[in-house]
């Protein structure tokens, strides 16, 4: 989450993180308690550990148990440097090989995590998780060479040449939805919401009619979406869902289902982490083709390759489906816009502003996105970096991109001629902030993130009369047993770790 900001402290007094770390029992044990509000106490962990590290800055136990704290807060970034930090101080401290092992296999550098597992199994040959780990990311590696290798033969074919979707049968006993005519109509989505609902897997016919269609669809969009609101209309803007189905339905509960009367924006972060991504990506997928015009999607740095192996949404359409559906959705993800602006003041991104001064809107709508997002330039910023409180720029506490400060802002506004900028990608403890003298809106509505955050979801509203953001919050509602991060790949699972 990497952004909770200032909130209130309430670690349990007595049992602060340098003291536990100083036993030798419980070396390498993070005191993060399990009492439901574990996102509090990691900020807390940082915030003690940071302290403990002013007073002893040689401390390599400190630096791995911080190290954990920001893995388990997305900051890989800082997960990594905390790491690394700990190697400097002590190379024997082998716990220090697996946080930077971690930290690497979550910012997708596959090979320099698979060196330091290679150290842990050398130096503890005996130790099963850590051979299990080596085994899994040396797998990895092989299949990410193996993929380069045929990329680079041919280019990449489409994996709608090779489906044949007109002679797929949908058996008698398929009680569920159907297209209508091949057609997505309204009480094909009603019928399919509620399906969804009852945990029912919709036939992988329609599925591939939905996914074949809305590429189609979203491949004749701009890069840059640039759309126009009447002053009667109003549009809903939505951040990160990242799998909750249950609370993607109380969203349309609350605020309408979407219509050409009731747009929306869904910003990206679609998937992954949450346990039903495929209902929440066929919902808003089966919705664009309903209403093309008024139902918008963003991509996010989830609707990627690396992201999807590692934090479940790969692993659950392979699950309820097929690796070829997968290969689909990544094609269908590499059309998704990656900017839309509103009556030519608002701009919304699901990252933020660039690493780069002078960047315009120009320059957004002339970015080739049909690809996996770069390491760095001005579509990797749109879809990974944060702001900050400071003016300037720094190093991403992630690990990609970067994060900027109200200057950054205000020159990018007035040098496009906008008047502020609404974002996603983290999660906020009121589902919203204003930051940058109101110029930098974050929205997020994934309520309660991966069940343990506790924050609250939001919306927000935009009317063509003003423009003024208006916002909506939320609670999350219940869900069936199935655990956040059920899909993900082992090596993220958080016991892991
Ligand atoms: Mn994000």
């Amino acid at each position: 989450f990497c952004g909770f900001g200032a909130s209130p402290a309430n670690f349990i007094s007595g049992k602060r993180g340098e003291h536990e770390a100083n036993s030798p029992k419980s070396r390498g044990r993070l005191p993060l308690a399990c009492d439901g509000n574990e996102n509090k106490d990691y900020e807390n962990a940082i915030k003690f550990y940071s302290e403990a590290l002013e007073l002893n800055p040689s401390n390599a136990i400190y630096y791995s148990n911080r190290s954990l704290a920001y893995l388990r807060t997305e900051c890989y970034g800082y997960a990594l440097a905390d790491a690394t930090k700990a190697l400097e101080v002590d190379k024997n401290y082998i716990k220090g090989y697996y946080r930077r092992a971690t930290s690497n296999m979550a910012l997708g550098k596959f090979k320099a995590a698979l060196k330091d597992y290679e150290t842990v199994v050398r130096v503890r040959p005996n130790d099963k998780d850590a051979k299990m780990k080596y085994q899994e990311c040396n797998k990895i590696v092989k299949q990410k060479a193996f993929e380069r290798a045929i990329a680079s033969d041919e280019t990449k074919k489409s994996v709608v040449d090779s489906l044949d979707i007109e002679s797929m049968t949908i058996e008698d006993d398929y009680a569920g939805p159907k297209l209508e005519d091949g057609k997505v109509t309204v009480s094909f989505m009603t019928d399919m919401m509620e399906w969804f609902k009852e945990q029912k897997k919709l036939h992988r016919k329609c599925a591939y009619q939905i996914l074949v269609q809305v590429k189609d669809v979203l491949s004749k969009l701009p890069s840059l979406v640039e759309i126009t609101l009447k002053e009667t209309d109003k549009l809903t803007i939505c951040g990160d869902t990242h799998g909750q189905y249950y609370d993607l339905l109380n969203i349309f509960k609350l605020n309408g289902l979407p219509s050409d009367a009731n747009p929306y924006l869904f910003n990206g972060d679609f998937v992954d982490r949450g346990s039903f991504s495929l209902e929440v990506i066929l919902t808003l997928f089966g919705f664009k083709l309903l209403y093309p015009d008024n139902f918008h999607l963003l991509r996010g740095n989830h609707e990627t390759d690396n992201m999807n192996q590692m934090y479940g949404f790969e692993g659950e359409v392979k699950a309820k489906y097929t690796a070829q559906m997968f290969q689909l959705f990544s094609e269908v993800f590499q059309w998704l816009p990656l900017a839309q602006c509103i009556n030519t003041k608002v701009l919304v991104m699901h990252g933020g502003l660039f690493s780069e001064d002078g960047v315009t809107l120009d320059d957004i709508r002339k970015i080739d996105r049909n690809r996996q997002p770069p390491d760095s330039g001005p579509m990797c910023d749109l879809l990974w970096s944060d702001p900050q409180p400071q003016n300037g720029r720094s190093v991403s506490k992630r690990g990609v991109s970067c994060q900027f400060g109200p200057d950054v802002t205000e020159s990018f506004l007035e040098k496009n001629k906008l008047d502020y900028i609404i974002r996603s990608h983290e999660v906020k403890a009121e589902g919203y902030e204003v930051t940058h003298s109101g110029k930098c809106i974050t929205v997020f509505s994934a309520p309660n993130y991966c069940d343990q955050m506790g924050n609250k979801g939001a919306y927000i509203h935009l009317r063509g009369s003003d423009l003024k953001p208006e916002f909506h919050q939320f609670t999350a509602v219940p869900h069936p047993n199935v655990k956040p991060m059920a899909y993900a790949n082992t090596l993220m699972q958080l016991g892991m770790m």
